[in-house]
């Protein structure tokens, strides 16, 4: 394997030679890209038991991972954005003082490769050369990591080519250490363009380019530099005459992301020729290009998904993404083939298996055989409706941003905002609640804006204020902003919504209403749908209950006005007026 510098960027080897001062590894590895090294890095993987080959013949080039026990998830309130001042990482995020926590992540990290070998890692988020693409080095001690970090994004040689001699770049330390909890520590240095991680060896917290950089660091970047990094899927709807219209969408976990982003048309659809092609299931980069529309990229080259629920009905592209070239983390081990196993794989739980711990498991006795948050790492070139634009370097234009939550009854199947600034506003109010479904009981709503609450890497008011920024740059090309909740319920608790691929019922709404071919109801909130623009054909709900889910309950958003004003008041007067006057009118028109 590679020993030698593959570059001769002075930036690039200075820091490298700077790492390898503090973590003393015992050989220095760089990684090319190329699959000579990568099949070399399986090998080892297997070989120290970082990794598990499974059956080559139903599963090519798959692998099984399992972290520590300790180790399952990422760990918000260890993440840290260490900007030089307190109120600018603002109330919704961590913050430790930079050379503070420098200094505290040096002593966990000094001496802790001994005896280990360290990868260097360049990678690109965003195809390599677009103007879209921004780079990094990662330093890591871990091969599933590396490993991870080759299908996640654009890694090896043609990045370092790429990069040249310029000092542009996000430098990533990540450090195994114990896998002790008590140390373990992901820092942001947004104004150094660094990132540590310390003490974790589980994908969120490690796979240095994914939420680190291309939501935190980035998003902090999109401010500085007039563009966007949001937690947002891309896909596009291809209607019968083969135009296709791109939207992007915003929503906390849990609530279908990758589901719609893979989404498969309902049968009525696809007869007429409709088709859904994935651009990207969690993270979009977007800038306004020379047209003045807003462009959007996924800078990632793979998906990192939740393996329970996935399944052959609920998202038969994410299933067929996980055939071959896939890393496995903490899912059960089927010892019988040799293949793998998760809770909503199928009905057939594995007789002779090992759960994600690697213990002996027996299904009957009620215990899961996978992680609730175990993954599957897979190319995104697997996906079969990945979209033919994915590669393409200036990405695709928005026409609709749409943001979601998971709200039994407040808000209605979808509804439109009046323009960028409410729509800014629909986003920054963003909600989810946890259901009880057996009693049809409302739960405690948890507010998310944009689904950034945990990614966003500078004061959240500040973000908002970027978002009104950009409609201001945008005017009349601005995307329309639409919001959706496929999460409404009876007083029983049963969904009132089908779902997966129904939701393109919705999405042909919505990109009507971008092409002012329908009409819509203004309500204190937005624009509704009338009952009847909602196609129904071969959907098995009543007129009546779609209505119904497109009600807007007066005294439910009165109540909701109560709740963001109050989470409002946490922002101080960094909130954009804007948004309190949205809120205002809002207000006002509820209860005239
Ligand atoms: C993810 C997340 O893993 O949002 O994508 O937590
Ligand atoms: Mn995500």
């Amino acid at each position: 394997m590679t020993g030698k510098a593959l570059t001769k960027n002075p930036s690039v080897l200075a820091w490298v030679d700077k790492m390898i001062a503090l973590v003393k590894p015992q050989q220095v590895v760089w990684i090319d890209g190329s699959q000579e090294q990568i099949d070399a890095l399986r090998e080892e993987g297997c070989r120290t038991g970082e990794m598990i080959r499974l059956n080559q013949e139903k599963l090519p080039d798959c692998y099984l991972h399992r972290t520590a026990v300790n180790d399952v998830a990422r760990v918000e309130d260890r993440t840290f954005i260490c900007c030089p001042e307190e109120k600018d990482a603002g109330p919704t995020n961590h913050w430790m003082e930079p050379s503070a926590a420098y200094k505290m992540l040096e002593d966990i990290a000094r001496g802790s490769y001994q005896g280990r070998t360290m990868y260097v890692l360049p990678y690109s988020m965003g195809p390599v050369g677009s103007p879209f693409a921004k780079y990094g080095i990662e330093v890591t001690d871990s091969i599933y990591v590396v490993l991870n970090m080759v299908i996640m994004t654009r890694a090896g040689q043609a990045v370092l080519d790429a990069l040249g001699d310029s000092a542009d770049w996000i430098r990533g330390l990540h450090c195994r250490c114990d896998i002790d909890e008590s140390k373990r520590y992901i820092c942001h240095f947004p104004q150094d363009d660094t990132i540590i991680s310390v003490n974790s060896g589980y994908g969120g917290n490690v796979l240095l380019g994914k939420k680190c950089f291309a939501l935190r660091i980035a998003s902090y970047l999109g401010h500085k530099e007039g563009w966007m990094a949001e937690h947002m899927l891309i896909l596009g709807v291809e209607d019968p005459k083969g135009d296709i219209r791109y939207v992007a969408a915003a929503f906390p976990s849990a609530c279908g992301k990758t589901n719609l982003a893979m989404l498969i048309p309902p049968e009525t659809y696809r007869k007429k020729g409709y088709k859904v092609w994935c651009v990207g299931d969690d993270i979009a980069w977007m800038r306004i290009g020379p047209d003045g529309r807003l462009w959007a990229c996924n800078p990632e080259n793979g998906f990192f998904g939740v393996a329970p629920g996935t399944n052959e009905k609920s998202n038969p592209n994410a299933l067929a993404s996980t055939r071959r070239g896939t890393i496995f983390t903490n899912v059960a081990h089927n010892l019988d083939d040799n293949t793998v196993w998760w809770e909503g794989l199928d009905k057939n739980p594995p007789r002779n298996a090992l759960n994600w711990k690697g213990e002996k498991w027996d299904s009957t006795d009620g215990s899961k055989g996978a992680h609730p948050n175990s993954r599957f790492t897979a190319p995104a070139k697997n996906c079969p409706c990945v979209s033919p634009k994915f590669d393409s370097p200036e990405g695709v234009p928005i026409s609709a941003i749409i943001f979601g939550g998971r709200r039994a009854r407040t808000a209605p199947l979808v509804y439109q905002s009046e323009d960028w600034n409410n729509g800014v506003f629909v986003g920054s109010i963003m909600a989810s609640e946890t259901t009880a479904a057996a009693t049809g009981a409302v739960g405690v709503v948890r507010r998310d804006p944009m689904a950034m609450l945990p990614f966003c890497g500078y004061h959240m008011a500040d973000y908002w204020a970027h978002w009104l920024d950009m409609g201001r740059k945008l005017g009349d090309k601005a995307p329309k902003i639409f919001h959706v909740n496929w999460f409404r319920t009876d007083d029983e608790g049963n969904f009132l919504w089908p779902g997966f691929g129904d939701n393109l019922r919705v999405l042909e709404w919505i990109l009507a209403r971008c092409e002012g071919k329908v009409g819509a109801r203004k309500t204190a909130i937005g624009y509704v749908p009338h009952v009847d623009d909602i196609n129904r054909e071969g959907l098995d709900v009543s007129r009546d209950t779609l209505a119904g889910i497109l009600n807007v309950d007066k005294g439910l958003w009165l109540q909701e006005v109560d709740g963001i004003r109050a989470f409002y008041a946490r922002f101080g007067d960094r909130l954009p007026a804007e948004l309190t006057r949205q809120l205002d009118k809002m207000d006002a028109a509820l209860k005239a």
